[in-house]
């Protein structure tokens, strides 16, 4: 709060900032069905001229945003062109192992991988990205990553902002050479750039109307946590995250974003006049992240009924604990991943309760995939529950000291999946383990 003050007091001293600002890159949609995707090298404009050689799926620094409606059958084919092997994997997308883009099924340069799977969960922001092991935060720092808009009924009769007033952001961190390439030097405490993407954009502004946006966020940094504020002190109001629209959505003046999480937020830029300038930034670091400009256009309608809620279920009493220690920046209960080894097996329709712990190096937002969890509880540490990590979630944001309760039920698919860390630089290195579902 305090950090909120005396960033909002700066602004309003009106010292602005004289760095050049670039239009912020916004990736074409497309939809999941007989879809391409290809992820090769190339260079790109990141804004101002600043050219970079990227890593990038269909020659877009992150690539297209996906967006399906749930029911939808998703047809995909990966064509590597990189020249590594890699595999992508559906961030959020509850699908069998065989869509799921796990490291073992990670393909050659040249080869290419169909997926198959049908869409059926709720509506949320998800995202797609590499998973080979060992080399996820490589290619994920090189650019390989993207949204993946589901829509449903339940939302859609809410009547959010959309169109031109719904954008994703994907914000991240880099570090450019002189001569103005992406360089990736990481430490095994992590990799952490020098300075703010979003949507690839080097200090981006959005040209935004007298109207209510619903910006989809996603912390799509390799190690940093963000900790997302306005510049004004005014509030963003929270509506979703990584699992879909909150039970009640709810004002924040920040709101603070672990590796792979997803925010959903709306901002009302109805009341300034024309040619304010709001700044997103990151409390955390002190960064400005993205300008918004207000236009000289008249007060758009907005028709949605604040606060939004949207019934989440509770899952029932878990029948089972298990502990996890995230120990160090390599090891889960003492464990490297081995791509070979199933170290636990789940029924599948059982609720369990997953405690996370760690002995240090935190955070580690902790990632699981095949299924959606709500988190219980956290002790030490923040020794909190946020308003972000209500409803569903599929990746929490575990800190040092702390321990966090979540309930999970395994309830689509057998077979086998990961638990891992998203600091991808721990991920790496080995804080990850494979474990199955079984009837
Ligand atoms: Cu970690």
């Amino acid at each position: 709060m305090d950090n909120l003050k005396v960033s909002a007091s700066k602004e309003a001293k009106g010292g602005g900032s004289t760095v050049a600002r670039n239009l912020l890159y916004l990736p074409a949609e497309v939809k999941p069905t007989a879809l391409s995707i290809t992820a090769a090298p190339i260079t790109v404009n990141l804004g101002g001229g600043n050219n970079a050689q990227v890593w990038a799926y269909n020659q877009s620094f992150p690539g297209p945003t996906i967006r399906a409606n749930r029911g939808d059958n998703a047809t995909i084919t990966f064509q590597n062109q990189l020249p590594e092997h890699s595999i992508i994997h559906w961030h959020g997308l509850v699908v069998s192992t065989e869509n799921d883009g796990q490291p073992q099924q990670a393909i050659q340069t040249g080869e290419t991988y169909d997926y198959n799977f049908s869409i059926n969960q709720r509506a949320a922001f998800n995202w797609y990205h590499p998973h080979p092991h060992m080399m996820t935060g490589e290619q994920v720092y090189n650019g390989l990553a993207g949204g993946f808009i589901v829509n449903d009924s339940e939302e859609s009769a809410k009547n959010l902002p959309s169109g031109k007033y719904e954008v994703p952001l994907v914000i991240r961190d880099a570090t450019f050479s002189k001569s103005g390439d992406m360089l990736y030097k990481p430490t095994s405490g992590g990799f952490f750039g020098q300075i703010a993407l979003v949507n690839g954009t080097k200090d981006p502004y959005l040209d935004v109307d007298r109207a209510v946006y619903r910006f989809r966020i996603l912390n799509g940094a390799n190690s940093r946590v963000f900790g997302l504020a306005l510049s004004n002190g005014a509030s963003m109001h929270l509506i979703g995250n990584d699992g879909g629209l909150l039970p009640l959505s709810s004002d924040q003046a920040r709101i603070d974003m672990g590796n792979g999480e997803r925010t959903d937020v709306l901002i009302d830029f109805r009341n300034y006049p024309a040619g304010s300038k709001i700044m997103l930034r990151d409390l955390r670091a002190g960064w400005d992240i993205l300008e918004f400009r207000v236009g000289n256009t008249e007060q758009k309608p907005f028709y949605a009924t604040l606060p939004l809620t949207s019934a989440v279920e509770p899952l029932p009493a878990a029948v089972k604990t298990r502990t996890f220690s995230f120990d160090g920046m390599t090891k889960i209960n003492g464990n490297l991943y081995d791509v070979n080894r199933i170290d636990w097996t789940v029924k599948k329709g059982d609720t369990e309760l997953w405690v996370f712990k760690t002995n240090g190096n935190a955070p580690h937002p902790v990632h699981i995939h095949g299924a959606s969890f709500q988190v219980v509880s956290r002790s030490g540490g923040r020794g909190k529950l946020f308003a972000w990590e209500a409803g569903w979630k599929d990746t929490v944001l575990l800190e040092d000291r702390e321990t966090v309760t979540v309930r999970i039920r395994f309830d689509s698919f057998t077979g086998r999946y990961v638990m891992h860390c998203h600091k991808l630089e721990h991920e790496d290195m080995g804080m990850m383990a494979n474990f199955e579902v079984v009837q």
